[in-house]
């Protein structure tokens, strides 16, 4: 039967698992988010994905969905989004457990990029006599984990650059023609909400001084839905300017990390740290403050994902120092015209950078009256 074929009867089920991983997005980080569906002729007998704090892994959670419905897993095919593990870390393999559970077939999205694994679960599996199909909705479950693969490859946080760009590419209106304080808003509400479910996804996310100042905004995770740590959110201010009565500030629950200069203003400091929020200073480059540096911060607390949400000149700065991994790129319909803030200062236009992007896939958001159109795409 030819490959593709082969994997029809697979993509059901499959794509249960992914939606069980895509369920757990904000509890499974550091680790990747994975599903697992249990069945037996053709009926599902057994199902859960990981969550970080319960240790459990998610065909571990599959097999006790199980046994609590009496169903026996002996010769059912287990779904796996992600390679089961080979190695013993906070819990013990899960190939060894899917053995003892006497599966038949073991179907796997993709193989898992944690050099501790990286096909040792699969080949665990197979020298047990165990028959393992890879490959069924590898790219969809490839694209749940990017930041988890990047992670946990080069122990750097994942880097994705959002912009709501207008029809000729810009970013904002020029200042003096826009309410000061007030987010502008170019999208419509159905593009806002898949930005919701971004900042769900993220550990961190970043904007600068000069955004915070023009905007007030909040960078708040708004989706509503359960995350396991607070979407860290953190503001690059080498003087120390964001204000006590911004949004920011106002909103702090222990997630606000304000980045400045050695020698920013020590009142000023302490005044932020006295309304709750983190405040650190650390190295500059060129005279502004080093971006590898706040990569590196957020390396050491374990932090998997960096969401950009910036002005021009960040958004240059992070990009000339090829420090952005995916780009998701909102084009509206309307014009804001030549003096409008551009993208990325550095890059004449995102027509032309848009084209350096790989793996791109294209989403249109049809709102009553226009459509936004979202463009994703890889930098590496
Ligand atoms: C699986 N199923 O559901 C997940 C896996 O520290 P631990 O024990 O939680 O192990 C984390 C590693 O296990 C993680 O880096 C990744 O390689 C794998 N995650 N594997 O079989 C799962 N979440
Ligand atoms: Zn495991």
């Amino acid at each position: 039967m030819p490959l593709l074929e082969a994997h029809l009867d697979h993509l059901p089920f499959m794509q249960r698992a992914l939606d069980l991983a895509s369920a757990a997005s904000g509890l499974a980080s550091p680790n990747p988010v994975v599903g697992c569906v249990l069945v037996r002729q053709g009926k599902i007998i057994g199902e859960g994905a990981h969550v970080y704090e319960k240790f459990d892994h998610a065909e571990i959670v599959a097999l006790k969905d199980a046994a609590a419905r009496g169903m026996n897993p002996e010769g059912a095919t287990a779904y796996v989004t992600l390679e089961p593990c080979s190695h013993h870390g906070r819990t013990g393999p899960c190939a060894d457990a899917l053995i003892l559970a006497g599966v038949g077939h073991v179907v796997v999205a993709t193989q898992d990029p944690n050099p501790l694994v990286a096909g040792r679960g699969i080949a665990k599996l197979r020298n047990a006599g165990i028959d393992v199909t890879v490959g069924p909705l590898c790219a969809e479950a490839r694209a749940l984990n990017d930041t988890f693969a990047h992670y946990i490859t080069t122990h750097r946080p994942f880097v994705t650059l959002k912009a709501a760009l207008s029809v000729d590419g810009k970013l904002a209106p020029p200042p003096g023609r826009r309410f000061p304080n007030q987010p502008f808003w170019l999208t419509g509400p159905l593009a806002r909400l898949d930005v919701q479910r971004l900042r769900h996804a993220s550990d961190a996310i970043l904007t600068g001084i000069g955004t915070v100042l023009a905007d007030d905004p909040s960078l708040a995770d708004r989706s509503k839905l359960p995350r396991r740590r607070p979407l860290l959110r953190i503001v690059l201010d080498s003087k120390l300017r964001l204000p006590i009565d911004s949004r920011l500030v106002h909103t702090i629950e222990d997630d606000l990390l304000v980045l400045c200069n050695e020698d920013a203003p020590t009142h000023r400091a302490d005044n932020l740290r006295f309304a709750g929020a983190q405040v650190q200073a650390i190295p500059t480059h060129d005279g502004l403050l080093s971006l590898n540096a706040v990569l590196d911060i957020l390396a050491e607390r374990n932090l998997t994902s960096l969401l950009l949400e910036c002005g021009s000149a960040l958004n240059g700065a992070f990009l000339k120092q090829d420090l952005v991994d995916k780009c998701v790129l909102f084009y509206t319909e309307t014009e804001l015209g030549p003096a409008g803030l551009d993208f990325a200062t550095g890059i004449a236009s995102p027509f032309l950078f848009q084209e350096r992007l790989t793996r791109t896939s294209r989403e249109p958001f049809q709102n009553t009256n226009k459509v936004d159109m979202r463009l994703t795409g890889y930098i590496h």
